[in-house]
């Protein structure tokens, strides 16, 4: 490990960084730090308690077993609505958004949250990486006054600072508040987070084309060119594939290692199937930060204006050349 600063060190900041530790933001960020620990601790028990059943069947025990993303879910949920910091999240796993008043019942927090709880979470019972995405933005309507769907529905810019926890061969939490991309890794003894993966910069000259391919025949046509690109013998070609099917393993993968993560639209999904607000959005943020690029093809995915808070988006992220040859063969098919 790099160095033995802590997560808490560094929220606590150093002079002349931003000082989160006191601030509203810093204690949200360490609410979702705590969540993750929480649900890395479940998590780790999976494969040892009969805890990964569906809703309803009942465990040797005979209490309820309750599915670890609805597991996640509340932890998450439980850990943003006790600190009077939030008022309102948007899950995947809840079709509306979730209204927090806070405990003086007046409306008074500032900031909303959006979450994909445990992306992923079909990789679990084969001992597959799976994560916890999140991002954070300020509430755009008066505090005071219950939170609306327009505070959710805010173009991905706006976030004040986005992340996510891996759940992989590790514990990770990794986020940026706008001011570059920092790793930690939980050492599961002692609970405490360290700063293992400083400034994180996507490296140049990426080799890695990350896609699911079982989908090649419902790819429009410019999709379907680019990844003959990437298998053509030339150059530096062909790339190698690497596909967890894990978002967060994909995306970190492609920051650490370099390449191109995507998911196109398809003919049966023409939305592709990545989720703008708790997927595209925070995983963008993070990419864009570590020096990369994010579109849906065509345009960044944080200028997108969302219209729904479910709404679903193509997504091509990575390393910069990568992801605009990506879009110049969707623009050539055009
Ligand atoms: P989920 O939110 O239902 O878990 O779906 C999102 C996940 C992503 O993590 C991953 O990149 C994608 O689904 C994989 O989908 P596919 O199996 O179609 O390749
Ligand atoms: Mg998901």
């Amino acid at each position: 490990m790099a160095t033995s600063v802590t997560l808490g060190e560094f929220l606590l900041g150093r002079p002349g960084d931003f000082q989160y530790e006191n601030t509203e933001l810093g204690r949200l960020l360490n609410a979702i730090r705590l969540a993750g620990k929480v649900v890395s601790h479940e998590i780790r028990r999976a494969g040892l308690v009969d805890i990964t059943g569906t809703i309803g069947s009942t465990n040797i025990q005979g209490e309820e077993q309750q599915k670890l993303d609805i597991f996640a879910n509340e932890a998450f949920i439980n850990t943003l609505t006790n600190r009077d910091i939030v008022c309102g999240i948007v899950s995947e796993e809840n079709e509306e958004p979730i209204e927090i008043r806070g405990s003086d019942n007046r409306n008074r927090n500032k900031y909303v949250v959006v979450m994909d709880p445990l992306d992923g979470s079909s990789n679990i019972d084969v001992n597959i990486t799976v994560g916890t995405i999140f991002g954070i933005y300020h509430r755009v309507s008066p505090i005071g006054t219950p939170v609306t769907t327009e505070d959710f529905l805010q173009s991905g810019n706006n976030q004040v600072a986005a992340g996510f926890i891996a759940y992989g061969t590790s514990t990770m939490m990794v986020y940026t508040t706008g001011n570059g991309v920092n790793g930690f890794t939980l050492n599961p003894a002692i609970g405490t987070y360290y700063l293992s993966h400083p400034n994180i910069e996507i490296p140049k000259k990426g080799n890695i084309y990350s896609v699911n391919e079982g989908g090649y025949v419902h790819f429009p046509q410019g999709v379907k060119n680019y990844i003959k690109y990437c298998q053509r013998e030339e150059e530096d070609r062909p790339y190698r594939a690497r596909y967890v099917g894990s978002m967060v393993a994909d995306v970190w993968r492609t920051m650490l290692q370099g390449g191109i993560y995507f998911y196109p639209e398809s003919t049966g999904k023409p939305h592709g199937k990545l989720r703008l607000l708790y997927e595209c959005n925070p995983l963008a943020f993070l990419v864009e930060q570590a020096g990369g690029q994010a579109t849906n093809g065509y345009e960044r995915i944080l200028d997108i204006k969302p219209t729904d808070i479910h709404q679903r988006m193509p997504f091509f992220g990575g390393e910069g050349e990568m992801v605009e040859k990506a879009m110049q063969f969707i623009a050539e098919a055009d």
